[in-house]
């Protein structure tokens, strides 16, 4: 007798009317593998699911959110599962529903007079990327994981990446929202408008909110102008003084010219000179500091080459950088960006590690790294600072790998949440952020109540509280149980 792989409950039965038996996955059938659904990009959790449920279009989510409305069933919004904070995966129940949006990967639209592209929020990034660019336009948003990561992954955490220092974040690109909410009504909100006062800005609320407040099914998203050249420099820097210093000269020289400005430290660049050798790092060995620049130019190549080289000079002769190169092709300046890119698999190869992605006003981040330094120097033997990230935006990953040797778990028990506490606490006495970019999730859901004003915290229950009052949507995420 064989046995069937059909579940059982009636949830499960409706979730697979409204979406077809073969998007909607569970345990019961055992060649099913569902974990590439329910383990975090990190490894670091694995949950398990009651189902995976992948709807093709928005009125299929509509239709989903209310069943699982009505069975009390927790939903869990999840794009290309790269966020770095666990807040795309079930917890460990079982009985949480991942909703997974990469069937629903269409460009709807581009309107060029507009200067607007809607698509489908389980569009990967690096194909909205592409659209843009083969209708003769720029959209900016650029980070690691764009070959898989979602357009509604980006939205729902706010992403930034390399070239918010001239674009600004997720946010900032995003002009209207198609979003079901946690009854399972569509608000359609595409205006592609940019302007727009009619009241609260929802629009806005959605993005970052993590999955908590509503499911983006689509979004319309600003095109910019191709620039007419774009050039890539790498720099060696004696300090992160200089590293501002350079920031700032080349925000003087450049003007919005300036579209992305990178910091890396030494041990950083190093292991990715362990790990991925073939990528030859340029000019580590000899520095503390490297920084990447990039100059998008609306003239031509010349005008940003020498303007480039005027820069670089400069930051020569005032002591700003002891070395530097301009990438002389497109190829050169990819591989540029690929070891910085890079960094995080070098750390992943690596082992275990502690990660922040913190934000410091720019002018005191010297400051809060030589202290921090200094603690962390004290307090962990043999610790190993993977210190990098986008010094333009203020934004550090201000990563903690484990020592040497160490064995990854143990260190983890013993030092995590102790380097977070310390770290933390320096980023609020500095008066910055416990999350630039990668958001909240479950990760820092006990830290924020610490870090985080506690009458906005109040605020941000009661829009919870108000939109989604059975706490269906994503709960544990951002604001705990
Ligand atoms: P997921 O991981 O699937 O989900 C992330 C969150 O969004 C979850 O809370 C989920 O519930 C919610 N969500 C997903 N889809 C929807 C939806 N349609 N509606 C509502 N909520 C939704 N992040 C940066 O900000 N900057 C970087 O430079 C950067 N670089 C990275 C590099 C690497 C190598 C990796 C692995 C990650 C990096 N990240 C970076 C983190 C991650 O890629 C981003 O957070 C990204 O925006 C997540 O998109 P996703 O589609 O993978 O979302
Ligand atoms: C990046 O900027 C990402 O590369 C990932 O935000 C950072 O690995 C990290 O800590
Ligand atoms: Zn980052």
């Amino acid at each position: 007798m064989t046995t069937s792989p059909q579940p059982s409950t009636p949830l499960i039965t409706e979730l697979r009317q409204i979406c077809g038996s073969a998007n909607v996955l569970t345990h019961e059938d055992p060649a099913t593998d569902l974990s590439p659904w329910e383990q975090d990009w990190r490894k670091r959790v694995k949950g398990r699911a009651l189902a995976v449920v992948r709807p093709g279009n928005t009125s299929e989510v509509a239709a989903v959110v209310k069943a699982c409305a009505a069975a009390n069933t927790p939903i869990v919004p999840q794009g290309g599962n790269t966020g770095l904070v666990v807040g795309g995966v079930p917890n460990g129940s079982g009985t949480q529903i991942v909703l997974s949006m990469t069937r629903m990967n269409a460009v709807r639209a581009i309107d060029p007079a507009n200067l607007t592209i809607t698509v489908e929020a389980g569009c990967v990034l690096q194909n909205l990327q592409a659209a843009a660019e083969a209708a003769g336009f720029l959209f900016p948003l650029s980070l690691g994981a764009e070959g898989s990561c979602t357009i509604g992954g980006n939205l729902g955490t706010n992403a930034g990446g390399t070239q918010v220092v001239r674009y600004g974040n997720t946010r900032e690109l995003c002009l209207g929202l198609e979003v079901v909410n946690a009854q399972g009504d569509i608000w359609h909100g595409l205006s592609g408008l940019r302007k727009d006062n009619t009241g609260y800005d929802l629009r806005n609320l959605m993005i970052g909110s993590e999955g908590t407040l509503g499911i983006i099914t689509a979004a319309t998203m600003k095109l910019y102008p191709q620039p007419a050249a774009q050039l890539t420099a790498w720099a060696a820097v004696p300090s992160m003084e200089a590293a501002v210093q350079l920031l700032g000269l080349a925000h003087q020289r450049l003007g919005p010219g300036l579209t992305g400005f990178e910091v890396m430290n030494q041990f950083a660049l190093g292991l990715v000179d362990k790990h991925y050798p073939q990528l030859r790092v340029p000019l580590w060995q000899g520095t503390p500091w490297c920084v990447l620049l990039e100059n998008s130019d609306s003239e031509n190549e010349q005008h940003a080459r020498s303007q480039f080289e005027a820069l670089l000079e400069a930051a020569l002769e005032q002591g700003y950088a002891s070395d530097a190169v301009v990438a002389e092709n497109l190829t050169q300046a990819k591989g540029l960006w690929h070891i910085r890119e890079s960094i995080t698999m070098a750390q992943a190869q690596e082992g275990l590690n502690i990660k922040h992605d913190i934000s410091i006003p720019v002018s005191r981040i010297p400051a809060f790294v030589a202290e921090t330094d200094a603690l962390l120097a004290r307090e962990v033997p043999g610790v190993r600072m993977v210190d990098f990230g986008h010094l333009g935006d203020g934004n550090l990953h201000y990563n903690v790998q484990a020592p040497e040797g160490a064995d990854g778990q143990a260190f983890l028990r013993e030092f995590e949440d102790k380097v977070n506490t310390w770290v933390f606490d320096q980023v609020k006495r500095f008066g910055g952020s416990i999350s630039a970019e990668h958001g909240v999730g479950e990760q820092k859901v006990n830290k924020l109540p610490l870090y985080k004003d506690p009458t906005a915290l109040a605020m941000m229950r009661a829009v919870k509280k108000a939109l989604d009052p059975q706490n269906l949507l994503n709960p544990g995420r951002v604001l705990g149980k």
